[in-house]
């Protein structure tokens, strides 16, 4: 029997093989050859005589996102809320740069824009050649797009807690009923009300998935890129790399640096090389621990 992985739970796995969800636990042998299974996995089943169900085997993974632990993803919708929690855009530059790396089709959402005006924050992605939606799901505004650009695709909403994933969620698939968090007054920010990263079938085709928002201090974990890959993970770096004066050029103020040109010429958005030249850093240091 086959099947996708909707989530894990204490060790248990909830498969959807098309007409039932089935409870397994993985194969012994995935512990020791270092493999786990994650939502959105593709699997086969092995039904034991006393009705029990295994993972048998995972297969091949289109792609695989670490934070949150999801598989075989269409598309990244990166969350951000305007307030209750402000935008953290080193985040967001990290988890853009690790969906480029990985391939994998990355949007924004700005929501509560109920709170504040959105448009300056907008317009940084949006000259950096991302889709941006901004929306309030408080105020049910500007989902429509975001619901026709999700709708057929397997698509990860991530982002910092409390920014209003399950909110808007529940508002693009009214079934779901997603349990939301109140914002602490004290924290100024939700205190992760989604426990774990759980598949939505959509009517379209596709999923929605919900993830548990991350915390600020995860920066260094989500970097899971190399120092010689990240400049082509910021697209906007893309047109004037490969024509610096030197070819080691790593586009930290050397001479002769058509990146830092571009970005004097206004061509490149400075919070955007700022998080570029924060995230080298981390990558340089997150390599050489594995090293
Ligand atoms: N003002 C305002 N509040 C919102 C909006 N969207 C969500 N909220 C509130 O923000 C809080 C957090 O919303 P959630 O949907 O639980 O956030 P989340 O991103 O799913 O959080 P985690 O599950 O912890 O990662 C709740 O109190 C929501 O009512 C919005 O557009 N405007
Ligand atoms: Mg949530
Ligand atoms: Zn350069």
């Amino acid at each position: 029997m086959e099947g996708i992985i909707l989530k894990g739970i204490g060790g248990f796995y909830y498969v959807d093989t098309g007409d039932q969800v089935i409870e397994c636990k993985p194969r012994g042998i995935f512990r020791k050859q270092g493999q786990i299974p994650v939502a959105g996995d593709y699997v086969t089943l092995l039904i034991n005589a006393d009705n029990t169900a295994v993972i048998e085997s995972i297969k091949e993974r289109k792609n695989m996102l670490v934070r949150p632990p999801v598989a075989n993803v269409d598309c990244l919708v990166m969350v951000i809320s305007m307030a209750q929690p402000v935008p953290n855009l080193q985040i967001v530059d990290t988890m853009l740069a690790v969906a480029e790396s990985k391939d994998i089709e990355a949007v924004i959402v700005i929501n509560k824009s109920d709170l504040a005006n959105a448009d300056e924050i907008g317009a940084i992605y949006e000259k950096a050649g991302y889709t941006v939606y901004i929306v309030s799901a408080k105020e049910n505004t500007g989902l429509q797009e975001l619901k026709d650009y999700v709708s057929g695709k397997v698509c990860v909403f991530t982002g910092n807690t409390g920014v209003g994933k399950s909110s808007i969620l529940n508002l693009l698939d009214p079934s779901l009923d997603l349990k939301t968090g109140e914002t602490s007054q004290k924290l100024g920010r939700g205190r992760h009300t989604t426990r774990t990263s759980i598949l939505y079938p959509q009517k379209e085709g596709g999923y929605l998935i919900d993830t548990p928002g991350f915390s600020s201090l995860t920066v260094e974990k989500l970097a899971d890129i190399t120092p010689e890959e990240l400049p082509y993970c910021f697209r906007e770096f893309e047109p004037f790399l490969g024509t610096c004066k030197f070819t080691s050029c790593q586009h930290i103020h050397e001479k002769g640096c058509a990146v830092c040109e571009a970005l004097e010429m206004g061509k490149i958005e400075p919070s955007r090389y700022e998080s570029y030249e924060n995230l080298l850093e981390i990558t340089k240091k997150n390599n050489s621990i594995y090293n």
